[in-house]
């Protein structure tokens, strides 16, 4: 066999994902039902039969804790794990914190569901004195300052995730490497939008479901071969049951309805 499978989880729900709140960079843990959701997620990969050699994950820990209950679940809490700020949520920058339904009551729909799903459009900067700002916490401090963002498009996020992908992560599968990727709403978004090419309009309609594994199957040159299973426009399927995935991407859409 000489393609390569690739599964991608967004963690499992966070306090804030309840609570209806932009979260972005906010370092919020998960809820009891995002425990769960993460060590379904875990089992669901040990059922398949899935294993990896290498994990990589964002900074934030609520992708950080749904990766350990993957490992646990999958019995491979010994594999090598890459924490990047790379793989965070986009930065929602101004937003972060603000409760999304009350934003939509303020700016109205179409102006949140611009922030939230336009490709080119970021959301309101931070601001100057804000408490959040990435360049103060000492996670960041190894990253050259003019890389640290104070609100980020789809299209921001997805060009600096994709730098961690050209440099670690396609490099590790093309050496044969099994590699799960544990991550979060948006930075999933833009990796599906770059694999499987996904137009600029319709990346606006992806909503990534918390804790369900999304397993790509890539050729030598990690372009993606279509599960029949998939549910348009991915090309990869998930495992577990349709009913309650589709519940999941409802209930993403629904945070602003
Ligand atoms: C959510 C995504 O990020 O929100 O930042 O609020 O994946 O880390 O829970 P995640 C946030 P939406 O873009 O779906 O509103």
């Amino acid at each position: 066999d000489d393609t390569y499978t690739l599964v991608v989880v967004r963690h499992g729900e966070s306090t804030w994902n309840n609570e209806n709140r932009f979260t972005g960079w906010k370092d919020v843990p998960l809820s009891d039902k995002g425990q769960e959701e993460a060590a379904q997620s875990g089992e669901l990969i040990a059922e398949s039969g899935l294993t990896f050699d290498v994990a990589y994950t964002s900074v934030l820990k609520r992708a950080i804790n749904t990766l350990w209950c993957i490992l646990e679940k999958t019995d491979l809490m010994w594999i090598p794990v890459n924490r990047s700020w790379r793989l965070n949520e986009r930065h929602y920058g101004a937003l972060q914190g603000l409760d999304k339904k009350e934003t939509v009551a303020k700016h109205g729909m179409d102006q949140v569901m611009i922030w939230r799903r336009s490709y080119t459009t970021p959301p309101p900067l931070l601001a100057d004195d804000s408490d959040d700002l990435p360049q103060n916490d000492r996670k960041y401090a190894g990253v050259d300052p003019a890389d640290l963002p104070r609100a980020e498009s789809l299209k921001l996020t997805k060009d600096r995730f994709l730098v961690e992908w050209e440099n670690e992560i396609a490099p590790a599968i093309k050496s044969g490497k099994r590699i799960l990727i544990v991550a979060h709403g948006n930075t999933i978004r833009g990796l599906c939008q770059h694999l499987d090419e996904i137009s600029d309009e319709d990346i606006v309609g992806l909503d990534i479901p918390t804790g369900v594994p999304l397993v790509f199957t890539l050729d030598k040159d990690l372009k993606p071969i279509t599960h029949p299973e998939a549910i348009p426009p991915l090309s990869a399927r998930y495992l577990g049951d349709v009913s309650g995935i589709r519940a999941r991407i409802e209930a993403v859409k629904a945070q602003t309805k």
